[in-house]
């Protein structure tokens, strides 16, 4: 028997336990021992048996490194199908998260026994994957297939004691001893005589399902699909479990899965899930690196992105104070919080009680002396460098030794933000996304002279309060939005040679993209961009660059807050309709620069508009800004709404091959002129060597 699998029995029970961390995901030699032992157990003299697990969780899947190698026996349909058939009940005990394959193990038991803490779920799906190990056919048969479609499609997991209400666990145990309560659980059914309790033997009655309920379930999912196939073979499991006997819907099941873990999307995914826990990790920072304690927060400036950041930090029950300039401001920036809070409670995914616990944590004032005691503030007043210092030199005074002082810009300069404290090395970047308590990335952005229990406290407060971290140095617009200059300008440019707005915004959604970036631009407000420009003495004297927004933005049509933008919206749905008027005025204003308007290519499209982020991220890389590729990647799935299934401009950029990449940028180059197409050096030396990002990234370590 496998080491990381131990069997003994405990009078009459025989235990199973796992112990493969920090997971206990299902690598060949877990499935392996699992097999040995439920056979072992069948000829001694256990009447039951528990199955459970060592250290932080149950089982949490299948071992993802393994997806793309050659199999290895045993099968892990093959290890569930010889626990289903013990001739002893098989009691799965759950801590942690039993999740994908962990879970689909659990229901092959006869029952399932968890800690109230535990949680269940199938979140195959953000690996572009279904769980391949009898999920789809064993859940919809206990909590019902709408249940199971919402559950598997959404990938999110169950709490212990609702998985309980809908049939998922058969007993939610007191306790925090585990193994004891599933061994009395286990003699409690032996003693009762208690079947052997095989989810296969329940039948789904397909009159119970409503005529067209999986036609209406695969519409409604492609419509938020991004590129993502998971979801539509996910319902043809289900509906296969209920047509279909036990077997041949396992057989389906399998036939799906196969599919997908071949597919460019879920290779794409899983890029994704390694990339995001990689870029938490700041390459040349010690393991032990020691942490300071975070356990009150101010917030500098109650706006929209002060506001949402409090809330992250409430939410997680760490107290925030709000500092305003007057109390005027104070009580709007509160109101905003609360306001978001009721939205969330009218959605019904918080009670009243929960909103209003979460409201006692963040206060105000207007007296930064009352921020004094603060671990942690963060800065996030408006992009105005002088009145950042302004704010810095004042904390420097106020706050206690060891706080970290953090600015939320979004280009400003760090280090001079820094430089105006006499602690330069308490002194980082936190850069939020909008809405910063939805966003998912949080850019951590290194000064010169940030300390490494700085960065280290950082990112473990990111995780904390559910961010994925990736760590940026000082430049313009950090990784982000420094790389979103050129997609920027070249869907602006785009309109002047011949595209309306739609065709460029639906081509880059097409491709998977939340939304445009036309039509991102009218949500953030177009007067944003045009500010910006307007300070930035780094970019070229050129007419052309930037002219539709210029223009829309001298016209008072500045997006969806004026109602008019480089679309129009129904005042009512505010729903983007296309504007005659915006399209008659770009052919206006080419014919006046002397552009010459041609049809383009939806391949021109995404060329043009995502090269350049491919082409910046090289340069980000060859200075040292971001750490890996990966991390860059991460940036722009988690801020910029780049879709997953295709791994991020990077690993995108991998897949079409560096020297295509390459090449189509220099022929941009002698089509369109040096100023805006110039190949980073980093991506013609790999080009040129035929290597990719991930090659030279595992050459770097
Ligand atoms: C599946 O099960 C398919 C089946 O249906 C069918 C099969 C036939 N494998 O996230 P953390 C690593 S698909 C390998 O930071 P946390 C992770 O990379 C799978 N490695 O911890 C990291 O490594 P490192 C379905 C894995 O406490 C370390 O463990 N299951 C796996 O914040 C710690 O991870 C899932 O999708 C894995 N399955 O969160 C669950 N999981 O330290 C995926 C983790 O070197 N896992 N690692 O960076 C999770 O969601 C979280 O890891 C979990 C813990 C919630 C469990």
């Amino acid at each position: 028997m496998s080491q990381v699998v131990s069997y003994e029995l405990h009078g009459n029970i025989g235990v199973i336990s796992v112990n493969n961390p920090p997971v206990n995901a299902l690598a060949q030699v877990v499935r392996e021992g699992i097999l040995n032992a439920v056979k072992q157990a069948q000829g001694d003299a256990s009447e039951a048996i528990v199955l459970r697990c060592e250290g932080r969780t149950f089982i949490a899947g299948a071992d993802i490194t393994e997806f793309g190698k050659p199999p290895m026996a045993p099968a892990l349909p093959d290890v569930l199908t010889e626990i289903e058939n013990s001739s002893k009940p098989v009691i799965a005990a759950i801590h942690g998260t039993a999740l994908g394959g962990g879970f689909e193990v659990s229901l092959a038991c006869h029952y399932r026994c968890a800690v109230a803490s535990a949680k269940v779920g199938l979140p195959e799906v953000n690996l572009g994957l279904l769980p391949g190990a009898g999920g789809t056919q064993r859940v919809p048969r206990v909590a019902g297939v709408k249940a199971a479609l919402d559950m598997i499609t959404s990938g999110r997991p169950i709490a212990a004691g609702k998985a309980k209400d809908m049939g998922l666990i058969d007993e939610v145990v007191a306790g925090d001893d585990l193994q004891a309560a599933a061994i009395a659980y286990a003699n409690e059914l032996v003693k009762a005589g208690a079947p052997l309790k095989r989810i296969r033997d329940i039948t789904i009655d397909p009159a119970s399902i409503e005529p067209g309920f999986f036609e209406t379930a695969r519409k409604n999912l492609a419509k938020r699909a991004r590129g993502q196939i998971a979801p539509d073979r996910i319902v043809s499991c289900i509906e296969a479990a209920v047509k279909l006997p036990m077997d041949e819907g396992l057989q389906r099941e399998r036939e799906l899965f196969s599919e997908l873990v071949k597919s460019p999307e879920s290779a794409a995914m899983r890029h994704i899930f390694f990339a995001e826990r990689q870029a938490a990790k700041i390459k040349d920072l010690p393991k032990d690196t020691p942490l300071r304690a975070i356990n009150k927060v101010a917030i500098i400036g109650g706006g929209t992105m002060g506001g949402g950041i409090a809330m992250c930090f409430a939410n997680v029950d760490i107290p925030v104070v709000m500092v305003e300039i007057n109390d005027e401001a104070l009580e709007r920036g509160l109101g905003i919080v609360r306001k978001n809070y009721s939205i969330t409670v009218k959605k019904g995914k918080m009670s009243e009680a929960q909103m209003e616990s979460r409201l006692e944590l963040i206060s105000g004032t207007t007296d930064y002396a009352d921020i004094a005691d603060v671990d942690l503030v963060i800065e996030a007043v408006f992009e105005n460098l002088d009145l950042k210092k302004e704010i810095f030199t004042k904390l420097d005074a106020t706050c206690k030794q060891g706080a970290i002082l953090a600015t939320n810009t979004s280009y400003q300069d760090v280090d001079a933000i820094a430089n105006a404290t006499s602690r330069p090395q308490d002194v980082l970047g936190l850069h939020f996304f909008s809405p910063a308590n939805v966003m998912k990335l949080l850019e951590v952005v290194r000064g010169a002279k940030t300390a490494d229990d700085v960065l280290a406290t950082s990112m473990a407060i990111g995780k904390k309060i559910g961010k994925i971290c990736a760590l940026s140095r000082v430049c313009y617009g950090f990784i982000g939005n420094r790389m979103l200059t050129g997609y920027g300008r070249e869907a602006q440019m785009l309109l002047l040679d011949g595209c309306t707005p739609t065709q460029v915004d639906s081509t880059l959604e097409g491709f998977g993209m939340a939304m445009g970036p036309l039509a991102m631009g009218d949500l953030a407000g177009l007067d944003v961009g045009y500010k910006a420009r307007q300070a930035r003495t780094d970019l070229p004297d050129d007419p052309k660059l930037f002219r539709m927004g210029t223009v829309l933005v001298e016209m008072d049509r500045l997006g969806q807050k004026t109602g008019a933008g480089y679309y129009k919206y129904d005042p009512e749905t505010r729903a983007r309709l296309a504007d005659p008027e915006v399209e008659a005025l770009i052919k206006e204003e080419a014919a006046k620069l002397g552009i010459e308007q041609r049809e383009i290519s939806e391949e021109e499209i995404l060329q043009r508009c995502f090269y350049p982020l491919i082409n910046e991220g090289a340069l980000i890389l060859e200075e040292g800004i971001a750490q890996r590729p990966s991390d860059i990647d991460v940036v722009y799935v988690y801020g910029y709404a780049f879709p997953a299934a295709k791994g991020g401009p990077m690993f995108y950029a991998d897949q079409i091959g560096l020297k295509n990449v390459y090449d189509k940028i220099c022929e941009f180059r002698d089509r369109y002129g040096e100023d805006y197409w110039q190949p980073a050096p980093l991506l013609k030396e790999l080009a040129e060597k035929g290597s990719s990002f991930a090659e030279w990234a595992a050459e770097q370590g």
